[in-house]
């Protein structure tokens, strides 16, 4: 069964040291966003740990799966690999670890990008990841006050920030990510 010391065991085996150590940190985040926002405390806590599983993933062993598992969308392929390791990660949870919450699921797959219409588990997920104490980006001091106050808003300086920096890297952005950016802009207004 998947409770929290079996993936605890399999991220430990799966992530190097400081990516683990990270992934304790999102946890503790997360836990208290959860707290202060009313996500399921156990859902966090599964997701939280097993959100970055994929993380070391072969790029090629990736994208096998993208081409060959239909729950995956094609799109990611013409984006960057780094965006890959949340939505491959959660189909190999199900396949690998038995991961049956179709919830913690989703909380995995989008905590990149994010997406539009986000429930609060997906957002305390998608948040905690960027505003956990070893995260040293551009404005994340501001975002962490914000997410005391609006996790609405806290959300939407996160996914800013990213559109932001890819844009100013002329990067591509993938839709999700300028989806999840318009969808909590009119959620704010
Ligand atoms: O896995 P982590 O390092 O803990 O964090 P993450 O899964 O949030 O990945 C962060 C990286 O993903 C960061 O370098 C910005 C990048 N990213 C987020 N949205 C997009 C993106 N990269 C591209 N190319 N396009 C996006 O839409
Ligand atoms: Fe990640
Ligand atoms: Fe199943
Ligand atoms: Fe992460």
């Amino acid at each position: 069964k998947l409770d929290r010391d079996r993936a605890i065991e399999l991220v430990r085996a799966s992530l190097k040291q400081e990516r683990y150590e990270h992934t304790l940190r999102v946890t503790d985040t997360a836990l208290e966003l959860a707290a202060s926002y009313g996500a399921d405390q156990k859902k966090t806590e599964l997701a939280a740990i097993l959100h970055d599983y994929a993380k070391y993933r072969d790029k090629d062993e990736m994208r096998r799966w993208i081409n060959t598992e239909s729950r995956l969308p094609k799109d990611l392929l013409d984006y960057h690999h780094e965006l890959w390791h949340g939505p491959v990660g959660a189909v190999l949870l199900h396949k690998e670890a038995g991961l049956e919450d179709g919830e913690v699921a989703s909380a995995i797959a989008c905590h990149t990008t994010g997406k539009a219409n986000m429930n609060t588990l997906e957002k305390v997920i998608f948040l905690a990841d960027y505003i956990e104490p070893g995260r040293k980006f551009p404005g994340v001091e501001e975002v962490r006050k914000t997410a005391e106050e609006d996790l609405d808003k806290a959300c939407l300086q996160a996914a800013q920030n990213t559109i932001f920096f890819l844009m100013s890297k002329g990067q591509k952005v993938y839709p999700d990510t300028l989806h999840n950016y318009n969808d909590l802009l009119q959620l704010i207004k």
